[in-house]
């Protein structure tokens, strides 16, 4: 059975555990997952940097196939196992998603991972406030340019929705759930509406809801 290295609370595990959901693929029934990072360790061992010697997780074994990075790890799934043609294989639909995904990335992941990380895994005395801050407010920048891109379209890569809407979704989930814990630390966060109204969208007909979280994850 196809085995998933990692805990549930991780934005990167997320996408995958999404994904699966998404093509009907059950834990325990289709995969099995085994919990890995942070407390639940695992993923330092040398079995596991055999498998991936970044230490990190997701990881993916699948028969003799060994994947990590979420977003390669999402891609393959919907290659390999959309069955029921949950996702477009129209050429441009199919890029505009791609795209999306690197974005995410290359683009927007970097400066809200240091709001992140900085808020939630730093202890209090060594955190930068300066760099958290100004972090923030970078990635709530980049997030107004997602806002525009969905004013005329239902999801990012068009009207249906794509693969390329996962890691975006996490990360809009990331950046609400930080200024609602942290307000002052992040200063203000933009309202956007037609990033809401995907939100809403996805609630209602994907299997986000799986994997929303309510609240960090913050380790003192
Ligand atoms: N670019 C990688 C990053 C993976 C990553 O940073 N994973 C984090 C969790 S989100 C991790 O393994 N951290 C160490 C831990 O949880 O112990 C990916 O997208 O898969």
């Amino acid at each position: 059975m196809m085995k998933l290295w990692g805990r549930k609370s991780s934005i990167n595990v997320q996408k995958v555990l999404w994904c699966l959901a998404e093509l009907g693929m059950q834990e325990g029934k289709d995969f099995e997952r085994i919990d890995a990072g942070l407390h639940f360790g695992q993923n330092r061992t040398p079995e596991f940097l055999k498998l991936n010697p970044n230490g990190l997780v997701p990881t993916l074994v699948d028969g003799n196939i060994v994947l990590w990075e979420s977003n390669t790890i999402v891609r393959y799934l919907a290659k390999q196992y959309d069955h029921s043609h949950r996702f477009s294989t129209d050429i441009n639909t199919q890029y505009q998603s791609e795209k999306w995904m690197d974005w995410q990335l290359g683009t927007m992941w970097p400066p809200l991972r240091v709001a992140m990380l900085g808020l939630t895994r730093t202890p209090e005395a060594e955190r930068n406030y300066a760099l958290i801050e100004k972090s923030y407010q970078e990635a709530d920048s980049l997030l107004q340019l997602l806002d525009q891109e969905l004013s005329c379209k239902l999801y990012c890569s068009g009207d249906t929705f794509q693969i390329g809407d996962i890691p975006l979704a996490l990360c809009v989930n990331r950046w609400i759930l930080l200024n609602q814990s942290f307000p002052e630390q992040t200063g203000p966060r933009s309202q956007l509406k037609n990033i809401d109204a995907w939100m809403r969208r996805l609630q209602e007909n994907t299997q986000y809801k799986i994997v929303e979280e309510k609240a960090l994850n913050i380790v003192k």
